[in-house]
């Protein structure tokens, strides 16, 4: 038996390679919670947990995460069967309500230890890849639509990315059509064009928003209202002319199920940390499958180690009609991995190897960590 020894956290602190403009937030870096388990065989497990712009995006913060794990996960687990994952996943959430990203970081760590230990990768507990490669959206949220289209135009010419996300809902919604409509003419058909609202627009916003993205082109609006009424995102979506994607209203499998059951989305962004891990996210997957909902691989905008442990899973998913979003890596200044992710072919590829496939970059890891000393050099 291979026991949990230890549970360790880090915060890092990385900037993003431009400002990054949400409706409700502008992020200039992202905040990392990273998490190693040790086991007493040795072996070391990787997990991460992110949130979007500290809590403006949910109730989660990287401090929360963090002081979940150590002051609550942590004391549950330490001692146990390593091997235990599923034991581990219903322990927890018996005694931790909520806080999905800060009990998806430790399992992910717990999949990987136990890949590592078996030599297989976190895919192969899943039942196994059915894919290699995953289509990658990028957003595009500089804030401005001529950045926004000489950024598009980049990625299609060194073919990283043919479709692009929108952020939009900061804006009025007639200026936000004309800041859409520049980009979809621009790009002229050469790309797919969808849209993120964040929670942003009323009712009577989203109707005419949603007229008006039809009316552009654009292939899928998400999360066009706050979250809450699903008979409100049910009634955009009956009459939308695009599809209507879920996302903050997706927390889990029973999230999935109540907007299956009432037909209130087309498609599912799926994401581990929302969902409370992996195998609650599988659990989402399979209710969109059987529901005939399309899939999304979504991203709380994770470094490499959550994209890694997403691209395992999504890998094994029958149908992914809508492709993934797992980029985050690449909004980063700088990467915590020893060997990026790669990225190329308008794609994402599984990293290769046992566990999640991927080793952090100890010095990397060590210069973002919050309240690192950093020593300054006077220039002479
Ligand atoms: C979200 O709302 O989907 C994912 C990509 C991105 O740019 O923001 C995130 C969060
Ligand atoms: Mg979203």
């Amino acid at each position: 038996m291979s026991k949990i020894e230890r549970i360790e956290t880090t915060i890092l602190d990385i900037p993003t390679i431009r400002g990054h403009v949400l409706s409700m937030t502008t992020m200039m870096a992202q905040s990392i919670v990273l998490v190693r388990v040790r086991f007493s065989d040795g072996s070391v497990g990787l997990g991460e947990g992110t949130s979007i712009g500290g809590m403006s995006y949910g109730p989660e913060s990287p401090e929360s995460i963090q002081t979940a794990i150590e002051s609550y996960i942590t004391p549950l687990l330490e001692g146990r069967d390593g091997n235990d994952v599923n034991g581990a996943i219903q322990l927890v959430e018996k005694a931790v309500r909520g806080n999905p990203i800060a009990r998806c970081a430790v399992e992910i760590a717990l999949w990987d230890g136990l890949g590592r230990r078996l030599g297989v990768p976190v895919a192969q507990l899943f039942g196994g890849s059915v894919r290699r490669a995953m289509p990658v959206a990028w957003t595009l949220a500089s804030g401005r639509s001529e950045t926004d289209i000489a950024e598009a135009e980049e990625m299609i010419a060194t073919r990283r990315h043919d479709i692009f996300k929108l952020k939009i809902g900061k804006r009025s919604v007639r200026d936000d059509l004309a800041h859409v409509e520049a980009i979809a003419r621009a790009l002229g058909g050469r790309a797919s064009i969808r849209v993120d609202v964040n929670q942003a627009w009323s009712q009577t916003e989203a109707r005419q928003g949603l007229a008006g993205l039809a009316a552009i082109g654009v292939a899928l609006a998400e999360q066009p209202i706050r979250i809450g009424s699903l008979a409100a995102l049910r009634a955009l979506t009956e009459r939308s002319d695009i599809a209507i994607m879920a996302d903050e209203q997706l927390n889990g499998p029973a999230d999935a199920l109540a907007v299956a059951a009432e037909r209130a989305a087309d498609v599912f962004a799926v994401k581990i940390g929302q969902s409370g891990g992996l195998k609650r996210a599988s659990e989402v997957t399979a209710i969109g499958e059987a529901a005939g909902i399309g899939l999304y691989g979504g991203t709380m905008l994770e470094a490499g180690v959550s994209t890694a442990a997403a691209l395992q899973l999504f890998s094994t998913v029958a149908r992914l009609d809508w492709g993934t979003e797992l980029f985050g890596p690449l909004l980063l200044k700088d990467e915590i991995l020893a060997e990026p992710i790669r990225y190329h072919d308008f794609s994402a590829h599984l990293p290769e190897g046992p566990g999640i496939g991927v080793t952090l970059d100890a010095e990397k890891v060590d210069y973002y960590r919050r309240g690192r000393a950093r020593t300054l050099h006077a220039v002479s």
